[in-house]
């Protein structure tokens, strides 16, 4: 049975069957009914399995193959009719090539099975900001975890009504070949196609393919923002809450920066924090001219490793019911789950994230490091009650961030929009151990959007400096934050975690006119009395060496920026190559 009669929706999934030949074809509706249904036949065949009912009510483990456990930026094309305007940060494909080489790779790709529809919103339905989208799918897998990400129904297709402005996913998973593995992005056909994988970011397409790659082209378009950022708000004791967005590369504690918990100081006293979403998102301007936000997902799609009861008790909750688990360990002993850093006590009689009889004591891992669990925001303690506001919330401050052992303060304030549009442009983050390769590197990363950005990575920056621009005095302040900075013996001198709100009381104090700053080089610092350090074991000269600008270190940062900048040619807007004389100039 179908969910609309909208012709473009209908011709579209024809096109589709007609290329991938599936035996049958099912429409998702998302009742607990139907999903029920997928959950017994994925059991039934392996694809999951059904975790202990008392301790992890309707939780599931799905385990990917061993050689697709992550995104492939390296198979994810960007397709415009122009290689310019997907830019040189983006790898490109001629959409007519793209189309043909997946064409048939497609050819069939469905025989023998089912091809799932599945109608979505990325936003809440009837909001200004929602978006519809179709992802056809051959993966029950896939199906489950969209219904916990995004707004799965009917709803969806009412939204649509008969207009032909959905984007249109294909998913199917064929046999994961490596090299015939593809993640393509059209922007000009609001068109995802996806093959030979079942990892989740390169699968579940309402994420970073449509609310990032694609939505980033359509808001710059439309006049709107993109953004791979967290949202949270700070409820004062009053009842006031204020909220701020906040964009840093993978491992420097984004989603745990979005499910905060209050210092003592703060909770004593009455002060909240509140979780809108830890990922994605979208901006736009609302009537009374202020910048507005809402998350378009629907669930958390995090990081196991590393999340326990004192890391984030917050993300813990919410994937303790409803929640499929990917690549983590199943113990045996009471089918439950377990990842490093969990806890001390790895599971005896386990199995590992390759489906293998696991003996911890030999070394390894039991856990992917990027195993992941796909949950149901609403099971996050600290979900903000405007969640579900379609209107979203209005933005007092961004916050850009990176992992840094020695260039950047603890924080410091952009001297306007446009300084500020500079120091995100120009984010960078050194890389840890966690992942393979030397240690140090400094990677630069633009908003955190360099895998994401679905068009050229200067009219981007454009895009940005033309939103302050409307925005005019009532866009909101941006920060730069980064809790890594460390000793000469690498230590790192600030607490981190819950402690981070300290540094937001500072930030939401600059922007209702609280605090007054000191102009350095590079931005507005605090004045070592404005960020509180009550109950930390940490002086004033402590902080005060957190705030230091050391001129040597930028002045080779600015070079790294100068390189930067160069791959983007006559793409890059003036404005930020004036900013980045500025700098040179301030850090001589
Ligand atoms: C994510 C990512 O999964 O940024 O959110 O890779
Ligand atoms: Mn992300």
């Amino acid at each position: 049975m179908s969910l609309t009669n909208n012709k473009y929706v209908l011709g579209w999934i024809e096109e589709m069957k007609a290329l991938v030949k599936p035996d049958q074809v099912i429409w998702i509706d998302g009742s607990n009914q139907q999903l029920e249904q997928l959950r017994a036949e994925a059991c039934s065949t392996g694809e999951m399995e059904k975790l202990n009912e008392e301790k992890l009510p309707g939780c599931y483990l799905h385990r990917t193959a061993p050689t697709d456990v992550a995104r492939v930026e390296g198979r994810t094309f960007i397709c415009t009719r122009k290689k310019e305007d997907a830019g040189p940060t983006n790898n490109w494909m001629d959409p007519k090539e793209a189309y043909e080489t997946l064409g048939k790779l497609y050819d069939g790709a469905m025989k023998g099975r089912t091809m799932y529809i599945i109608p979505y919103t990325m936003a809440h339905s009837g909001s200004p900001f929602a978006k519809v989208g179709i992802e056809l799918t051959d993966s029950i897998y896939v199906v489950l975890n969209m219904c916990i990400m995004t707004r799965v129904g009917p709803k969806a297709m009412e939204q649509l009504g008969d207009s032909p402005d959905f984007v249109k996913g294909l998913h199917a998973k064929k046999d994961l070949s490596e090299k015939d593995k593809y993640i393509c992005q059209f922007p000009e056909d609001n068109t995802i196609w996806s093959i030979n994988s079942g990892y989740g970011g390169n699968v579940l397409l309402g994420k970073k393919c449509f609310a990032l790659r694609i939505a980033s082209f359509q808001a710059k378009n439309e006049g709107w923002m993109a953004e791979h950022m967290l949202i949270l708000g700070i409820e004062n004791p009053q009842g006031e809450t204020k909220y701020i967005t906040a964009a840093f590369p993978s491992a420097c504690g984004k989603t745990n920066l979005a499910m905060l918990i209050p210092p003592e100081i703060y909770a004593k006293a009455g002060y909240k924090v509140w979780c809108v979403g830890d990922d994605i998102a979208w901006l736009r301007i609302g009537p009374d001219g202020r910048l507005w936000a809402v998350n378009p997902e629907y669930g958390f799609f995090g990081v196991a490793p590393g999340t326990n009861a004192k890391s984030n008790p917050n993300a813990l909750a919410s994937c303790s019911r409803g929640t499929i688990f990917t690549n983590v360990v199943h113990n045996l002993d009471d089918n439950t789950v377990w990842w490093e850093g969990l806890d001390k006590n790895p599971p005896r009689n386990a199995i590992n994230w390759k489906g293998e009889k696991w003996d911890y004591t030999d070394g390894s891992k039991g856990a992917h490091p990027n195993s992941r669990f796909t949950a149901p925001a609403k099971n996050c303690p600290c979900i903000s009650p405007e969640f579900d506001n379609p209107q979203g919330v209005p933005i007092s401050a961004i916050i850009f961030g990176g992992r840094r052992a020695k260039t950047a303060p603890l924080v410091y304030e952009s001297r306007d929009w446009a300084h500020g549009v500079f120091v995100g442009s120009a984010m960078a983050s050194e890389t840890t151990a966690a992942a393979s390769g030397a240690v140090g590197v400094v990677r630069r990363d633009p908003m955190a959007m360099l895998p994401f950005c679905g068009y050229n990575m200067g009219d981007y920056f454009a895009h940005w400096l033309e939103m302050g621009e409307k925005l005019g005095d009532k866009a909101p302040r941006i920060y730069n934050v980064n809790w890594f900075r460390t000793d000469e013996e690498g230590h790192f001198l600030w607490p981190g975690f819950g402690d981070n709100m300290r540094v937001l009381m500072w930030i939401l104090g600059r922007c209702e006119g609280k605090f007054d700053a000191v102009e350095s080089p590079i931005g507005n610092l605090p004045k070592v009395d404005d960020i509180d350090l009550t109950g930390l074991d940490m002086t004033k000269e402590d902080l005060a060496n957190l705030l230091t600008v050391d001129k040597k270190l930028w002045a080779e940062d600015a070079a790294g920026i100068r390189e930067f900048y160069a791959k983007l040619g006559d793409r890059l807007p003036k404005k930020l190559m004036e900013e980045l004389e500025i700098l040179e100039n301030n850090v001589k």
